[in-house]
């Protein structure tokens, strides 16, 4: 899978995507990740990506020609299943959404900032616009680390078996049971003791029947 990302911060990705298990995916080869700074882009000579709303109001709105420049350029190298903008207005990310995209080789990720970027982008440009849920943040670029770490580990080979996406919160729409490890007594707090028994049938019973308690208490939604 290749990632593109296309952004006027290029300096906020440097952390979340070296480290842990994001790193690991582009270090293994499964994964790249292409952070692309909009600014070289411009094409006035004070390399202004932004620009005021016509009509008025609405603060600065991120040009078309920079972004279709950007696009277009990445367009020559290879094809794009998705181009996608990151939008508090767009469809809210979920674990279906995250598997279906996680299928794709390579795609685009544009972050937007101050009020939005000139619809024609959005018209003409791109494919898909997501959310990652309803809140405002500042600009697309946490939305974006936040979408590339949930396809990123649904790459096969990113993550060993143990701790396989399978296995994951969401994925069979029940959350995760309770986890527990060493010891197996502490302050008087106990481990249940049919995860110490030994008897795989009964520990697996055992979790799929926490799954679903939790599930019922904590997000109901999820069993309709
Ligand atoms: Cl994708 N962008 C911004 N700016 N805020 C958001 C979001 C995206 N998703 C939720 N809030």
């Amino acid at each position: 899978m290749r990632l593109d990302i296309i952004t006027c911060l290029p300096d906020l990705f440097d952390g979340p995507m070296n480290q842990s298990i994001v790193k690991r995916s582009q270090t293994k080869g499964h994964v790249e990740i292409a952070i692309h700074n909009l600014r070289d882009y411009a094409t006035n000579k004070h390399k202004n990506v932004d620009d005021y709303a016509y009509g008025g109001g609405a603060g600065m709105v991120l040009s078309v020609e920079p972004i279709d420049k950007c696009i277009s350029g990445l367009k020559e190298q290879r094809t794009y299943e998705e181009v996608i903008y990151l939008t508090p207005d767009g469809e809210t990310l979920n674990q279906r959404m995250a598997n279906q995209l996680s299928l794709n080789e390579n795609m685009i990720l544009l972050c937007g900032h101050y009020k939005g970027v000139d619809q024609r982008v959005r018209d003409h440009l791109v494919t898909k616009e997501i959310s990652i849920g309803d809140y405002v943040l500042s600009g697309g670029e946490l939305a974006a680390m936040v979408l590339a770490d949930a396809l990123i580990r649904l790459v096969p080979g990113v993550l060993n078996d143990e701790s396989s996406a399978l296995t994951d919160s969401f994925q069979d729409n029940l959350l995760a049971p309770p986890v527990y490890s060493r010891p197996v007594e502490y302050k008087g707090w106990k481990v249940p003791e049919v995860l110490t028994s030994g008897h795989e049938a009964n520990i697996e019973k055992w979790r799929h029947d926490q799954a679903v308690k939790r599930t019922e208490e904590r997000r109901p939604d999820l069993l309709d």
